[in-house]
């Protein structure tokens, strides 16, 4: 290897995802999508650990503050694995990856990624009819396996749902939950959550975290604002759970699951082209007047709502990092619902996403800094 080992800053040095600021879309958009097709297939074949490596070279390379010109440069930086620099020098060197090229164009990850792109197909799932030879919907459907409720859903709305919401689509389907939710309950309030919290431009689906100042208040709020939705004639479709959570002596409501416990509900929405709403792509497949969009509803109590917000922003690895940083640097247990103390054996309370940080011992990164 040619030259002396450059010492990298400590900024950049971090090891942990949320330690560090990570804008988006980052300085090396090349390099980022290309680690993100092998992340992600190797997260549809099942293999975590695989799948987690590639997302933390991934995060690693969007929070440098330039773009990566030589291997050289990366030299004493953390989280870029020997199989992560070999793509990222055939990238640098030839502007393209053979075995990302390689995976995109393989039948099993066009298969896998578009049965999990249906709304309720999960990785089990899509494999189990992928190795039964399913690789379309049309062999879904002559295929004679019968769909629940959501994966009819997904099916039904399958262009509209894989066709990214826009910003403006976001902020109409605001609109639409704030008029609701203010109806069925005054002074509660609605907060936009997930990516479009971290300033993306487009995204899956839309976050909402809904909570109100007097504790108690947003108990069975979920079923009201669904009933208010359906009598409207906004939903297409949702699914919809009651809140499980209790702080328990084990401490931060099962950290080691990353489902929370908090009301909720999974849905689709039916977003009109109408006057509050004037993005281009407002038509639906097929050319009707309305697109169906998937939105997220949780409901927190005002005493979780920090750690519910921290936890519904993400990004998925930012979340994941900030618990593991929790864990491994700090004896502490972090959910979306509570922060535990191991060595002190009690709870931390915080109002704010500021307090979580600091009680963690990080510097605070903004939302749009959790791109990682
Ligand atoms: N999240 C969570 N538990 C879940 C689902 C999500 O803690 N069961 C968190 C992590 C995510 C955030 O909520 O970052 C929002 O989830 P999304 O899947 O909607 O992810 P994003 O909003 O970040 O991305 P996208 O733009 O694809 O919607
Ligand atoms: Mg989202």
């Amino acid at each position: 290897q040619q030259g002396d080992p450059v010492e990298a800053p400590a900024f950049l040095a971090a090891s942990y995802a949320c330690q560090r600021n990570t804008p988006q879309p980052g300085h090396n958009t090349l390099l980022t999508a290309a680690l993100s097709v092998l992340a992600e297939s190797a997260e549809l074949n099942g293999d975590e650990g695989r799948g987690l490596a590639f997302r933390r070279s991934e995060g690693l390379l969007r929070s440098l503050d330039r773009r990566v010109q030589g291997l050289a440069e990366l030299r004493g930086l953390p989280c870029l694995g020997d199989h992560s620099r070999r793509v990222i020098q055939d990238l640098l060197e030839n502007g393209v990856s053979s075995e990302v090229e390689e995976t995109k164009s393989s039948p099993r990850y066009k298969a896998m990624k578009l049965l999990t792109g249906i709304f309720g197909v999960g990785v089990k799932t899509a494999k189990r009819w992928f190795t039964e030879g399913i690789c379309s919907l049309a062999q879904l459907e002559t295929s004679g396996h019968s769909l629940n409720a959501a994966q009819q859903a997904g099916v039904c709305y399958y262009t509209d749902l894989n066709q990214p919401v826009s910003r403006e689509e976001a902020d109409a389907v605001s609109v639409m939950v704030e008029g609701v939710v203010h109806s069925v309950l005054p002074g509660a309030r609605v907060t936009l959550a997930g990516g479009f919290r971290r300033g993306k431009m487009s995204g899956h689906d839309v976050d909402f975290l809904i909570t109100h100042p007097d504790e108690g208040k947003e108990e069975g709020l979920i079923h009201k604002i669904i009933a208010c939705l359906e009598s409207r004639g906004l939903l297409l479709y949702q699914q919809n759970t009651r809140n499980t959570y209790r702080e328990s002596a084990k401490g931060a409501g099962r950290p080691s699951s990353s489902m929370d416990r908090f009301e909720r509900c999974f849905s689709i929405f039916k977003l009109t082209n109408d006057s509050s709403y004037t993005a281009d792509n407002g038509t639906g497949s097929g050319g009707r007047p309305w697109r169906a969009v998937r939105v997220d509803l949780v409901v927190s109590p005002i005493s979780q709502f920090a750690f519910a917000l921290l936890g519904w922003t993400g990004s998925k690895l930012f979340e994941r990092e900030t618990r593991r940083w929790a864990v491994r640097e700090r004896s502490m247990s972090l959910s979306s619902h509570a922060l535990y103390d191991r060595n002190q054996e009690r709870y931390l309370r915080a109002s704010s996403e500021e307090e979580i940080f600091a009680h963690l011992g990080l510097e605070y990164v903004s939302p749009t800094g959790r791109n990682a």
